[in-house]
């Protein structure tokens, strides 16, 4: 089922695709995000041509190989990847930046002759190698051969993120999502210098990461979904493959078992788990706050600690997301309990706290992090974090929530947050809309939580355009933050996109180029 402008179209029916020939150079002053500064060459424009190659030294080999899968299936050339080469006509990457630009930052000179990035890391080439395609005609985006001219603006741009955590959620427990469908994601999002990945592991429609050690998790616990249809699961070698990808992507995985409440597919799955050791039948509905572990019964703990255990042990990334959201059927008393339990399983296991913003009644201490999801302008649960160190992720439910509609007329999505166009997901800031200091402030994240989205095409229409918005949001400095700005760069986005193959809302608050 393809989704296209806003109206569900019969499955088949073909989404317009990029088939234009490539349009002129895209300006230099058209990049999303917002690079920190921009000088222009005009002077200088560099062609991408049959000879051109990358050089990609070392440690620099993977992005170069990265930057060539990009160019050469639109190019149609050759675009070897040398690790050491003399002649013109050449993308250099090199890892010789200077230490101003920290950890994801890059330098990219584009002349006439040659393309340089300068960065400290392999991160900051690949945050270089977003903005380098967005230089490129829309048709470089395509997945088969288009005419040229391949041409990039000449000049220079200096860049660095405003904040490191700059997030996407998936929700792959209310509808499944295939590894493929994570890796097109990832793919689609990496475009934006998004570098964390949250997944939404479990709750009460499913559980959906294999735990060796609780095998009827995922045996029983993972057999349905929202609606009723077949649901599934992540073997720890399907997880495995899916952080892999993100890495290579530059993103790190940061998984969630939601906790105690959103519990029922473990509840269904071990009768032992629950308070009167009746399990509870599969829930396929879309209702919240029903379910709890049952905070008094060691098994509880020992059940807690084996999925955490188990799942450190397959995430290389430094957090661990433990939930904590709408445990409606958890006393205060209980909650703090279970959670001051739960808190040092993380640390225990190499990780860092990460939570939705109430677990903070359990007063979790250092750098965990604070995830707000509220709709109001900060809440003093954040306040008393940050007193204790806490650092805060800034995912506003009415400014960020992806699975909310656009408007009354949007064929998918909830409402319960408000409705949130473009410019509502742009119009707001990390710091400012929280009342939080900026050194608090981990980043951002757009989650998207999949109770009416089953497919990727459903993804793709709600996460974009508002998606790049919360990147922006995350990686620009806080004053290139224009609407008037951001919304005629994100119209130079639309042919991307269709070039891509990928879905999108047409919102009118967008002057569209095509
Ligand atoms: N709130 C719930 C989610 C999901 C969401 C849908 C959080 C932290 C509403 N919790 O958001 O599980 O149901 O928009």
């Amino acid at each position: 089922m393809a989704v296209v402008a806003g109206a569900l179209l019969a499955a088949g029916t073909a989404v317009p695709a990029g088939g234009d020939p490539a349009p002129a150079a895209s300006a230099m002053d058209t990049i999303v995000p917002a690079p920190e500064s921009v000088t222009p060459d005009p002077a200088a424009n560099f062609e991408l041509s049959e000879q051109t190659a990358i050089l990609a030294p070392g440690e620099a080999a993977g992005v170069g190989e990265y930057l060539a899968g990009v160019l050469r299936p639109s190019t149609g050339f050759p675009v070897p990847v040398n690790p050491a080469l003399p002649g013109t006509g050449d993308i250099a990457l090199a890892l010789d930046g200077d230490p101003g630009l920290g950890p994801e930052g890059y330098r990219l000179q584009v002349a006439d002759d040659a393309v340089q990035v300068h960065a400290t890391s392999p991160d900051g080439l690949f945050n270089a190698v977003q903005t380098l395609r967005q230089l490129l005609p829309a048709g470089i985006e395509s997945a088969t051969a288009q005419p040229g001219p391949w041409t990039m603006p000449g000049g220079e741009i200096t860049d660095k993120p405003r904040f490191g955590h700059r997030s996407a959620q998936l929700d792959p427990a209310r509808h499944f999502f295939t590894v493929d469908m994570v890796k097109r994601y990832i793919d689609q999002i990496a475009k934006y210098k998004i570098n964390k990945l949250h997944l939404h592991l479990t709750d009460d429609q499913g559980w959906r990461l294999q735990i060796n050690s609780w095998p009827r998790l995922t045996e029983f616990g993972a057999q349905t979904e929202v609606g009723g249809t077949p649901g599934g699961f992540y073997t720890q070698q399907d997880y495995s493959e899916i952080v892999d990808y993100a890495a290579s992507r530059h993103m790190t995985v940061i998984p969630e078992i939601d906790m105690p409440g959103h519990t029922n597919a473990a509840l269904s799955s071990y009768a032992e788990l629950n308070c009167d050791g009746v399990a509870p039948p599969p829930y396929t509905g879309i209702d919240v706050g029903f379910s709890s572990l049952c905070v008094n019964k060691d098994i509880t703990y020992t059940f807690v600690e084996d999925v955490i255990r188990e799942v450190a042990a397959l995430t290389p990334g430094p957090y661990l997301h433990i939930g904590g959201d709408e445990a409606h059927s958890t006393t205060d008393e209980d909650y703090v309990a279970f959670m001051s339990k739960v808190l040092p399983l993380v640390e225990k296991y190499g990780k860092k706290p990460l939570g939705w913003h109430e677990y903070g009644k359990a007063a979790p201490q250092g750098d965990a992090a604070l995830q707000f999801w509220g709709t109001t302008n900060g809440d003093p649960i954040l306040n008393e974090g940050i007193a204790r160190g806490n650092k805060v992720l800034a995912s506003p439910a009415n400014k960020s929530y992806m699975d909310m509609k656009y408007d009354e007329n949007t064929p998918l999505g909830l409402q319960w947050a408000g409705f949130i166009e473009v410019a509502d997901a742009y119009g707001w800031d990390p710091a400012d809309h929280l009342q939080v200091p900026e050194e608090s402030v981990l980043g951002v994240e757009a989650p998207m939580f999949s109770e009416t989205l089953e497919t990727s095409q459903h993804i793709e229409f709600m996460a974009f355009p508002r998606l790049p918005a919360i990147a922006e949001l995350g990686w620009s400095p806080k004053n290139t933050h224009d609407w008037e700005s951001f919304k005629t760069r994100l119209a130079n986005q639309g042919p991307r996109w269709q070039a891509a193959g990928q879905d999108f809302y047409r919102s009118p608050q967008i002057p569209w180029t095509r």
